[in-house]
């Protein structure tokens, strides 16, 4: 088989990429090593930023996400038994963001890709990228017990952290830097209205909370544990009074509860791995960069990266031009550090950390207090939190 841009992975950055190319006319071929549903079964992110939300308009795949995703013009930041709402759209001049979870968005983007009837190969194994240091780039994967080939004259590496394309490049010509934060979030899924209209970041002394939603009627909390927790320690009860601990009392009253279909624990980490290009293979969203949840921007930093590598390849194909190719893994990094240190700066803010002394107790208050009271320094929170503009 050949192809112009062939995609390794099927999550929300392969398949923006690869509709996005569709619709330019661009060939293209999406592979992935697992199927759809064990991809739609994964449960992540839950905000979508308005450059994310463009662009899934801009790959036809948007329509449900206008029906169905929550406009949210705020959130609040709990602590000291009190909430301190956010006013993202006062503080940035109209702009919000969209709840709407990934699962969905890539479900919605699955369903284009089939409309469109651009190929995607599912449980495709060993995919291996070959020759991207040259001219004449391929792929290998094993399929129904035979070998194939597919060259093309790009790839991308949408394979997020564990794939095999940032492994591919030889180590010394990736620079990686990486934080490992010392506690994950244990969340789950509800089908419950949710405790408050807008989503609830809480700091407390027994850790960190969110109460996030999916929709009016189905709820989506997280609240910080240490790594070495199991899943299985934890009883819907025991997740639900924890929950309550961590909120302010008018919330934890409020608070509805309902046995939990899906419950996970996620480690932390902020890592960036540079550059984002390798000749003429390109790594895109998780396979180059992972931030902690805290910022909501995981999943809206892939888009960006998309929107970049889009408009390079649509440049190179239609206007015989390599400007934006060379100039892709600069301007991706410039946006992925600024997002990498907003969701630093939000993870270390709310947190609790095992080595939290009390003079780092004291500063952690004195930021969100002069947060909470600085049009300055809300300003700043709330024009990151709904995405710096790419
Ligand atoms: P993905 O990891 O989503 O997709 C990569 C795809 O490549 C997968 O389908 C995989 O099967 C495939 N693949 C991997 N190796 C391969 C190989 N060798 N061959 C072929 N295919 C291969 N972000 C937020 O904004 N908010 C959140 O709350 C949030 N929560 C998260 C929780 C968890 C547990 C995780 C892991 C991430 C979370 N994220 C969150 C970040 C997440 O949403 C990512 O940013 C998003 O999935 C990035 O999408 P992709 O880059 O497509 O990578
Ligand atoms: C979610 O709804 O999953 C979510 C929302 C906001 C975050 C992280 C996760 O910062």
């Amino acid at each position: 088989m050949r192809t112009q841009v062939a995609i390794i992975g099927s999550g929300p950055s392969g398949l923006l990429l690869g509709q996005l190319l569709t619709e330019a006319g661009i060939d293209n071929v999406i592979l992935d090593r697992v199927g759809k549903d064990y991809i739609l079964g994964r449960v992540r992110a839950g905000v979508l930023e308005e450059g994310t939300v463009r662009l899934l308009d801009r790959a036809k795949s948007g329509a449900r996400l206008h029906a169905e995703g929550l406009p949210h013009d705020g959130f609040s930041l709990a602590f000291d038994g009190r909430d301190h709402r956010i006013d993202l759209h006062g503080l940035t001049g109209g702009k919000r963001v969209v709840i709407y979870g990934q699962t969905e968005v890539t479900r919605d983007l699955m369903a284009r890709r089939e409309e469109s009837g651009a190929p995607v190969i599912y449980n495709a194994a060993n995919v291996q990228p070959h020759g991207f240091d040259g001219e004449t780039p391929y792929l290998t994967y094993e399929k129904d017990g035979m070998s194939h080939r597919i060259d093309c004259d790009f790839i991308a590496g949408c394979d997020g952290f564990h794939g095999v394309s940032r492994k591919s490049v030889p180590e010394k010509a990736v620079r990686s830097f990486e934080k490992v934060y010392p506690f994950g979030w244990l969340g789950v899924l509800a089908d419950v209205t949710p405790v408050d209209h807008e989503l609830i970041y809480a700091n407390h002394p027994r850790g960190f909370a969110l109460c996030s939603m999916r929709s009016m009627a189905r709820s989506r909390y997280y609240i910080q544990c240490p790594l070495d927790e199991k899943v299985e320690d934890w009883s819907d009860d025991r997740f639900w009074d924890e929950l309550r601990r961590r909120l302010p009392v008018h919330h934890a009253e409020a608070l509805t509860t309902a046995p939990s279909f899906e419950k996970s624990i996620a480690p932390l980490r902020s890592f960036v791995a540079e550059p984002m290009r390798f000749g003429r293979l390109f790594l895109v969203g998780d396979a180059a960069h992972i931030v902690p949840p805290t910022g909501a921007k995981g999943l809206n930093l892939a888009a960006s990266d998309v929107y970049y590598l889009f408009s390079g390849l649509a440049e190179h194909y239609h206007d015989c031009s390599n400007a934006g190719l060379d100039a892709y893994s600069a301007h991706a990094l410039a946006r992925v550090w600024k997002a990498v240190r907003f969701s630093w700066w939000m993870t270390t803010m709310m947190h609790r950390f095992p080595d939290t002394g009390d003079f780092d107790q004291k500063i952690q208050e004195a930021e969100l207090d002069y947060l909470t009271h600085s049009l300055a320094a809300s300003t700043a929170l709330a024009e990151n939190y709904v995405g710096l503009p790419f």
